[in-house]
């Protein structure tokens, strides 16, 4: 496999390669593509040195998989020069997810519908991901009828230029570059990405309908409040789910238990739950602080944390590209 990643110099690049490398990926060659100003630098890669080429170069070198974590505009841009090329496409950014033409791919829950016609593929949104892998197997099991989901989501989330500003301010410079509208050390912001007309910020709006998508059923009710909290390592989330059947508690967490890609860390009595700093840098979901909502019949509270940059993106793309490769769909 000649593997292109596009974005090779970003967070979400960077990542997609140590996670090529540490899954022992089958590449023969890699075509890590940047911005003009990186082309000529070099990326080790197991040892060997790989120099960034232009997007026009890497066109031309007829990837068999480009993985693409380089913002909207160049993906639509872009990744129909590399599908005319005969590359599949794995894209990070929002740019094709909701196109209906699109396929939106967490693998754990519906890698089934892809086929040798889909040569753009999306990855979704890191807060949609990590939520779908822990309701997907509750859904078969009990049907959802509605999710309330409240995010505590790390800067990381945002970029370097966020990661940058709460380190700053960590140290007491408050006049730097800012990514947010406000200080984020030692605060909280009710805000993720900008504001749409009825009042809930895109973020929510991708959780709302990705997860519909990715699940197949428009009739999952949902709604979503998305905030940025000073936290490295992953996101996290408080989910209250609404089922249409009753469940036995035991039963849940045995369910989630079997499901790949799930690790539950449930064990209030010596203190075990899910935090970022323990779910960064790992593949898994972690789930956790799973019990009944006991105002409402039929419904479960639970807490999902999972590495943003790696399940939430990186991960999620390279699974999906592992996936291609097993079913020989590239
Ligand atoms: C955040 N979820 O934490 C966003 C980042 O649509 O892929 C990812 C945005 C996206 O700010």
């Amino acid at each position: 496999m000649k593997v292109a990643v596009v974005g090779a110099t970003g967070l979400v690049g960077t990542v997609m390669l140590k996670v090529l490398e540490e899954r022992n990926f089958p590449l023969t060659e890699l075509i890590p593509v940047a911005s003009e100003k990186s082309v000529g630098k070099l990326i080790t890669f197991k040892g060997k040195q790989f120099p960034i080429v232009s997007m026009d170069t890497a066109i031309g070198m007829r990837p068999d998989i480009a993985l693409f974590s380089a913002g909207g505009g160049t993906s639509l841009e872009h990744a129909p020069r590399f599908k005319e090329a005969g590359t599949t496409v794995i894209d990070n950014s929002s740019a094709w997810r909701m196109d209906p033409a699109i396929p939106l791919v967490v693998p754990e829950v519906n890698a089934h519908i892809l086929s040798l016609d889909n040569k753009i593929i999306a990855n979704p949104n890191c807060s949609t991901i990590q939520m779908v892998v822990a309701l997907k197997p509750l859904h078969d099991k009990y049907r959802i009828k509605r999710v309330v989901v409240s995010t505590y989501q790390s800067v990381t989330g945002t970029g370097v230029k966020a990661v940058d500003q709460m380190m700053n301010e960590r140290k007491g410079i408050y006049d730097g570059e800012m990514a947010y509208p406000y200080q984020i050390d030692l605060n909280v912001i009710p805000q993720i990405d900008v504001f749409t007309e009825n009042g809930y910020t895109k973020e929510e709006m991708k959780m709302i309908n990705e997860t519909r998508k990715i699940m197949g059923d428009d009739n999952i009710r949902l709604t979503a409040t998305t905030v940025r909290i000073p936290v490295m390592g992953g996101h996290s989330e408080s989910v209250n789910i609404e089922f249409e059947n009753d469940f036995d508690l035991a039963e849940v967490t045995s369910l989630l238990e079997q499901t790949e890609g799930i690790i539950v860390v449930d064990d209030i009595a010596n203190l075990k739950y899910p935090m970022p700093k323990d779910a960064h840098e790992k593949d898994e979901v972690f789930v956790g602080r799973i019990r009944r909502d006991e105002s409402m019949p039929n419904t479960l509270n639970m807490w999902i944390v999972a590495d943003n940059l790696r399940k939430g993106a990186a991960t999620n793309a390279v699974q999906i590209a592992e996936y291609l490769v097993r079913k020989e769909l590239v």
